[in-house]
């Protein structure tokens, strides 16, 4: 299987996150996608491809362009309004809906305005390396329509929590979703979306959620305990014409291990199958690993390769996006346990 990477991910990185009322060092860091990549290399996956580029129309087809504005803009109005030593971060939301039409002029309005939480910040060249990410996955479904059978996109900063206008839980553009309404302008006519990451996938959701073209799945720990918190739930099945299109399978944290994870991914590849999608889009997190520091799955290294080994059976052609994970001691081997067994056995 080939990747697709940018060394552009780099210009990606934060001093602080925010949680329990403290500021701790970043769990999400650009090494996360070096030990990836290194890991890669090692086990011989495949050719890695540096990401072409994109006309910034592929990012609007799923996000607003004042929010996409807004993430180029960032930055520079920060440096000037507040302190350039400092992540540009929200203090402030809107939680009424007086100013929802205005487009807020100073950037902590601005901030509050496209953020949903404290999850997500933005540093002087953040931007730069969310738009290269959204390239990787663009990249890798290019190719992956040229007739590669499967593909992954090494990206970063991740992308599953982001909607349409909104930043959250270290998202910022949706960059499986990028890839979805991709496949679906050059000729698709139905794409699948599993997310595998142990958070649910809350901004993809939001953004097929009205839509048949689209099916989204989901394996996650139960919203009831943990974040997004908002969404997730088994009961939200898509809406509209999206109704039927949208699947939740949510698991209990601390006790979920391989039998009650199998189980799960077998019930969501029973759906796609019958949803019968011209491609699969896989939003790969390894954060469902044991030993992940903010996580409570129980998956072994060697679960990784069951993951892996089962999708295959999908036999579909299938676009790996990357999310999380966080125990970067294990992720290279996690990742590629996964890419590996599901090269060998399709
Ligand atoms: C991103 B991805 C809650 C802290 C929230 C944010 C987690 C973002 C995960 N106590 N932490 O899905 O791996
Ligand atoms: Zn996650």
């Amino acid at each position: 299987m080939k990747t697709v990477f940018s060394p552009r991910h780099s210009d990606h990185w934060l001093r602080y996150e925010y949680s329990g009322g403290q500021a701790k060092p970043c769990f999400e860091k650009p090494d996360r996608v070096e030990f990836v990549k290194r890991e890669i290399l090692n086990r011989r996956l495949g050719s890695i491809l540096l990401a072409e580029e994109f006309s910034l129309d592929h990012l609007c087809a799923v996000h607003d362009e004042s929010y996409i504005r807004f993430l180029q803009e960032c930055w520079a109005q920060w440096v000037k309004e507040m302190n350039p030593e400092l992540d540009a971060i929200a203090t402030v939301f809107n939680r009424q809906s007086f100013a929802d039409h205005i487009e807020p002029r100073s950037i902590e309005a601005r901030l509050g305005k496209y953020s949903a939480d404290l999850t997500a910040g933005l540093g002087p060249k953040s931007w730069y390396a969310i738009e290269a990410s959204a390239h990787v996955a663009l990249s890798g479904a290019k190719q992956l329509l040229g007739g590669e059978k499967a593909m992954f996109s090494l990206c970063r900063p991740a992308g599953h929590h982001a909607s349409a206008a909104l930043m959250a839980g270290y998202c910022y553009v949706n960059n499986a979703a990028v890839a979805a309404q991709y496949c679906l302008d050059q000729g698709c006519d139905r794409v699948a979306i599993l997310d595998i990451d142990y958070h649910h996938g809350n901004g993809t959701q939001s953004i097929f959620y009205e839509r048949s073209e689209v099916f989204v799945a989901s394996i996650h720990a139960d919203p009831d305990q943990e974040y997004p918190f908002y969404a997730g739930r088994a009961d939200e099945c898509g809406a509209l014409k999206g109704l039927g299109a949208n699947l939740n399978i949510p698991l209990s944290l601390g006790t979920t291990a391989w039998p009650e994870y199998q189980t799960a991914l077998q019930q969501s590849m029973d759906a796609i199958a019958s949803y019968k999608p011209d491609v699969l889009i896989v939003s790969l997190g390894v954060d469902t690993y044991e030993e992940d520091p903010i996580s409570h799955f129980r998956l072994s290294s060697d679960d990784f390769t069951k993951i892996g080994k089962q999708l295959a059976a999908l036999d579909l052609p299938s676009l790996f996006v990357f999310e999380g994970g966080y125990a970067v001691g294990a992720i290279g081997v996690n990742t590629v346990n996964v890419l590996e067994a599901y090269s060998e056995a399709v």
